[in-house]
């Protein structure tokens, strides 16, 4: 299999770490692919020219990082990041969506100090530097939850691929006023699968 990433796109991290914490090394390729370039050889592979993209060993290509993640958790027939059975699951998509929030906004914002500097949107570089502030605030409320706590899941890879970004986004300052996200992101980003996926510029 071939999975199409930029370096550093978070959403591609979220299956790159999936292929590591799965032991999928040998299966799937990582490719790094041209993004937002015109006429980029990669929108043959990916009409939509977004990142991750998994083109199977049917060929057929699969979008999305969260269900990238659900194929190759599945591969091996004993998947580790399904939800949890019962009420559970509800918290699992809840906290998950949190966190996809929180991503979703961050990745608005580091597209946005991408382009030229006389074309960016101070409404917009405010709108997602104020949304940021508000979910480190709930993150730090909630990362106590024994789902953010227990066995790795995508609530938790999510979450900490969107903090991630601190180092992509210079103005991205969650850590101030919230010691247990920290704390929790310090022990999530020391894991192999995260440490070897960080993006350009993160402190390792
Ligand atoms: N919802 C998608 C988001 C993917 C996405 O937006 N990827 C960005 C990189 S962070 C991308 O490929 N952008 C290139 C473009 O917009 O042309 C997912 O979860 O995979």
């Amino acid at each position: 299999m071939k999975l199409y990433i930029t370096p550093g796109s978070p959403y591609a991290r979220i299956a790159r770490v999936v292929v590591l914490e799965k032991g999928l090394e040998s299966r799937v390729e990582i490719i790094a692919a041209q993004t937002r370039l015109a006429d980029s050889p990669y929108y043959g592979i990916n009409p939509s020219g977004r990142v991750p993209c998994l083109i199977r060993d049917d060929g057929v290509g699969l979008e999305e990082s969260a269900v990238i993640c659900a194929y190759l958790d599945h591969l091996d027939g004993n998947p580790a990041f399904d939800l949890p059975a019962g009420d559970q699951a509800w918290e699992a998509r809840r906290l998950e969506a949190s966190a996809r929030s929180m991503l979703d906004g961050l990745a608005v914002w580091g597209r946005e100090i991408l382009r030229p500097q006389d074309e960016r949107s101070p409404t917009v570089l405010q709108h997602e530097a104020q949304r940021s502030r508000r979910l480190a605030d709930l993150w730090e409320a909630e990362i106590d939850h024994p789902l953010m706590r227990g066995a790795l899941n995508l609530a938790q890879i999510t979450l900490a691929c969107a903090l991630g970004l601190e180092a992509r986004i210079p103005d991205l300052r969650w850590r101030p006023r919230h010691p247990k996200l920290c704390d929790w992101f310090g022990r999530i980003a020391a894991r192999p699968s995260f440490a070897a996926t960080a993006p350009p510029g993160a402190r390792v």
